[in-house]
């Protein structure tokens, strides 16, 4: 039942003033250079976009596509995407929102006019323009040591900028083990393939370095649908079980969990050739009871496995769901899964992040996040207001603070008496 227009309005207008911290991005600091993406041509040539213009233009070919450069790679999707055709899609809504929000013409025939405002910005102006604009306090990043751009930055060192905190991703280090054991070598670690002798303490020992070189503030990484737990079988839960899970304990930090991607189901289209597959919502579980001082933030990817991490959550208090990632971050699966975790979790989760790859994208992630959560928040205060509980301004800041200014990633959980 939508909310009266004046408890609507009331959320839209307090929580345009709630400042969010966005957990989960790959966004990077401005000091890291040409890391962060911002733009036009990035905008559009985001893989969301490059999915949907080859959709659009079957008759253009993988290959001629990627040996376009990145300027006529994002005039096509501009012509085909938002000319040519009507931009319905929420990626497409996305980049006119942000055009909107930035004052450009969102109808534009071309690029042009667009293109000189972008080279008028310097990076760390447009920084604070596009975090005031989006309602954004600060972001974490994803950071990842054994991608030798981002490596060589950490090791010369840069002057930080606050609102870009950093996490430790842990795919290309232990993903596709034994796959990464030959760089894990390179950097100094002396790791082997089995997982016998010195290899989880010098794996421990990479996970500790970085974390404190970087401020890691948790360690995520992303797992495939067969991601079970317990299972002595597969060195990846080994390495999840005796490497990760330690230093985290060690740091009191969290361990992100991001389960149900199948990569490179269309390798051709890189970025875009990820798919979905569910969950095994009882390694989550079997997780967050074995180890109950460890917070798992966890993030599944497929629809259905949305109830079950609801459920799980009421099971374990040391899961703390996040956001609607990747493909559920549209509107209509947005609003579904809010009202899901309102109803099944009250306050104890963290309704969004954005996932941006392009620091532009802030502004329309955010603001259709804003909202659509804003609506169904406002909706469920409606029904407490039915049933007699009258909803205060000082109630909805509190809830919107609680929900969104990060707090539940440094929960305080009690040791585990053994
Ligand atoms: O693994 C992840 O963190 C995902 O978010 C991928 O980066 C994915 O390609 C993406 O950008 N989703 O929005
Ligand atoms: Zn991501």
């Amino acid at each position: 039942m939508p909310a009266s227009r004046s408890l609507a309005a009331t959320v839209a207008r307090i929580f345009k003033q709630t400042p969010a911290t966005d957990i989960h991005t790959h966004l990077f600091d401005p000091a890291m250079g040409p890391l962060l993406l911002w733009g036009i041509d990035e905008l559009l040539t985001y893989h969301y976009l490059v999915a949907e213009v080859l959709r659009a233009r079957t008759d253009v070919s993988l290959k001629s596509f990627w040996d376009t450069p990145k300027p006529a790679q994002a005039e096509l999707v501009w012509q085909e995407l938002f000319v040519r055709r009507t931009p319905v899609s929420e990626a497409c809504r996305g980049v006119l929102t942000v055009l909107q929000t930035l004052g450009l013409n969102a109808n534009a025939e071309n690029l042009s006019g667009i293109r000189k405002y972008f080279a008028a910005q310097n990076v760390r102006g447009y920084v604070d323009q596009v975090f005031k604009l989006a309602g954004v306090e600060r972001v974490y990043m994803t950071n990842d040591p054994l991608n030798p751009t981002e490596r060589a930055l950490w090791e010369k060192g840069f002057g930080r900028d606050p609102r870009f905190l950093a996490t430790l991703r842990l795919d290309s280090a232990l993903k596709d083990w034994p796959g990464s054991v030959g760089n894990l070598i390179a950097m100094g670690y002396a790791v082997d393939t089995s997982l016998a002798g010195r290899t989880l303490s010098e794996v421990r020992r990479y996970l500790a370095d970085w974390s404190q070189r970087i401020d890691a503030r948790y360690l995520a990484i992303s797992l495939a649908p067969n991601f079970r737990y317990p299972d002595v079988t597969a060195s990846l839960t080994n390495l999840i079980v005796k490497a990760v899970i330690p230093v985290a304990r060690e740091r009191g930090i969290p361990v992100a969990l991001m389960i149900g991607v199948r990569k490179a189901v269309n390798p051709l289209l890189g970025d875009a050739g990820d798919s979905v597959g569910g969950a095994d919502i009882a390694a989550l579980e079997n997780l967050a009871r074995d180890f109950g001082d460890v917070t798992f933030l966890a993030t599944l990817l497929a629809r259905e496995d949305m109830h079950g991490l609801c459920v799980a959550a009421r099971k374990f208090k040391n899961i703390i769901p996040f956001g609607c990632w990747w493909f559920l971050n549209n509107p209509f699966l947005v609003r579904e899964i809010t009202a899901m975790r309102l109803e099944m979790l009250g306050l104890s989760f963290v309704p969004q992040h954005s996932d941006c790859r392009v620091l532009d994208q802030l502004i329309y992630k955010w603001m259709h996040s804003r909202e659509i959560i804003g609506s169904v928040l406002a909706a469920k205060y409606d029904d407490l207001e039915r049933a007699g509980r009258p909803v205060s301004a000082a109630d909805i800041r509190r809830d919107l603070a609680t929900l969104f200014d990060g707090r539940l990633i440094n929960q305080r959980l009690p040791a585990v008496t053994a």
